[in-house]
């Protein structure tokens, strides 16, 4: 079949929206028709050609949600007309990582998703002769795509797409690290550095699990406003503060007899590696967690005194906030459904297929919190 869709094809370049070729679903497939999808960092960060990993020319997108139009042989979780929402980290609930329960990072189809193809190691995306890749497993800036029927999660079909599209990357990442990495208790302090698409995401998780004290860290002070909006109780400037930002932290949480300062956790929403080494810091002694979510440039590396780790401190990562997509993700739509948590007013760009360069221009001017494409 033909399909619209935006084309990266080099580094640097706008995307270029065209028709393209697509084939059908193999076993174990569907064919999904997009309806709705995110513009996020890492779509920008392989299009602007600092992921050493980018392929070209490729799909880019992967915060989409669509309907299922076609499916494979042997096809059995998701039928024709179900909504779905595509996974980039997938769930097969039958290799070592989901039967472990530790981790979320399935490994079923791992090798060939980074090189841009469907597991069979060919691509379903072409234009006349040459191929196209796929991207993280999704390609969602195509009107169609096909997908292993283990990275779609099945999704109550009253939900609008426009909005729960954020929840394929941006939402269950920020709410996930809280609820799933982090494990964030009722009446814990916290730290949120990087108020953008994440950051906000994590605050409206912290409010979620009952947390007490949420401080946002963040350069722009328009972001006081957006991070109050979403349960942020303090707001720090870290340009603003005489001094270093992280006793300036420790001081603001300090608690109890001893007065020792600190938070319970702190969470990286930057990937600035100085600003993961203040967020591990500006944790409390023994027992403080700091969850970096930040995606750092290529080669980039972390530090900070081992004494820091001695004395209790947790240094944790977490990948699409830890959930496992075909069983947590339904559940964040439901929470949304039912008013648990908020997307809309994070959604503040609603662009044309068209339009999607604008959308880059938007974040690159971070102008936006989300961008979303309508089909
Ligand atoms: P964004 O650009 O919308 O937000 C970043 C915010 O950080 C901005 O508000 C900016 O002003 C602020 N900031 C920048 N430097 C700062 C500093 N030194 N101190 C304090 N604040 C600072 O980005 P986003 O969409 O929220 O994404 C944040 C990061 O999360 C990116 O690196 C992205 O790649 C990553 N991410 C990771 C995962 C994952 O699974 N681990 C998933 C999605 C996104
Ligand atoms: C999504 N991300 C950033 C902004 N939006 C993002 C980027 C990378 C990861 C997660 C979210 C990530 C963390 C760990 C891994 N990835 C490796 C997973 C593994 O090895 O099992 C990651 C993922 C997908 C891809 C590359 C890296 C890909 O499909 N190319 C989940
Ligand atoms: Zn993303």
């Amino acid at each position: 079949m033909k399909t619209r869709a935006a084309v990266a094809y080099a580094a640097g370049k706008p995307l270029e929206v065209t028709e393209v070729d697509l084939e059908g679903p193999k076993e174990g497939e569907v064919l999904i028709e997009i309806k709705a999808t995110g513009i996020c960092h890492t779509d920008e960060f392989t299009l602007s050609g600092a992921d050493p990993e980018g392929l070209f020319p490729a799909i880019l997108g992967h915060e989409g949600a669509g309907i299922v139009v076609d499916v494979g042989k042997g096809v059995a979780s998701v039928k024709k007309g179900d909504h779905v929402i595509p996974l980039y980290t997938p769930e097969c609930r039958q290799c070592p990582s989901c039967l472990s329960r530790k981790t979320n990072l399935c490994t079923a189809i791992r090798a060939t998703q980074g090189q841009g193809l469907m597991p069979d190691g060919t691509s379903r995306f072409s234009i006349g002769k040459e191929k196209i890749h796929h991207y993280m497993g999704c390609s969602t800036f195509s009107n169609f795509t096909v997908l292993p029927e283990i990275a779609v999660a099945k999704v109550d079909p009253d939900a609008p797409f426009d909005k729960i599209c954020y929840i394929g990357c941006g939402v269950t990442t920020g709410v996930g690290a809280v609820l799933n990495t982090a494990n964030v208790e009722a009446g814990a302090t916290a730290v949120v550095f990087g108020l953008g698409g994440i950051g906000l995401n994590v605050i409206q998780g912290l409010r979620l699990a009952g947390a007490d004290m949420i401080i946002g860290v963040d350069l722009n002070n328009d972001k006081k406003e957006w991070g109050e909006r979403f349960g942020m109780t303090h707001f720090v400037n870290p340009k603003e503060v005489g001094g270093d930002v992280v006793s300036h932290l420790v001081n603001m949480t300090k608690r109890g007899a001893d007065q020792i300062g600190g938070a319970d956790y702190t969470f990286d929403c930057t990937g600035n590696t100085t600003v993961m080494r203040q967020a591990l810091e500006a944790c409390h002694r023994g027992w403080g967690q700091s969850i970096v979510i930040g995606v750092a440039g290529a080669g980039q590396e972390i530090s900070t005194r081992p004494f820091q780790l001695v004395t209790g401190r947790v240094w944790k990562g977490t990948a699409f906030g830890g959930a496992r997509g075909r069983t947590d993700v339904p559940k964040i739509v439901d929470w949304y459904m039912a008013g648990k948590i908020e997307i809309d007013p994070m959604i503040t760009h609603t662009l044309t297929l068209d339009e999607i360069n604008k959308g880059f221009d938007l974040m690159h001017a971070g102008k936006s919190i989300r961008s979303v494409v309508v089909y």
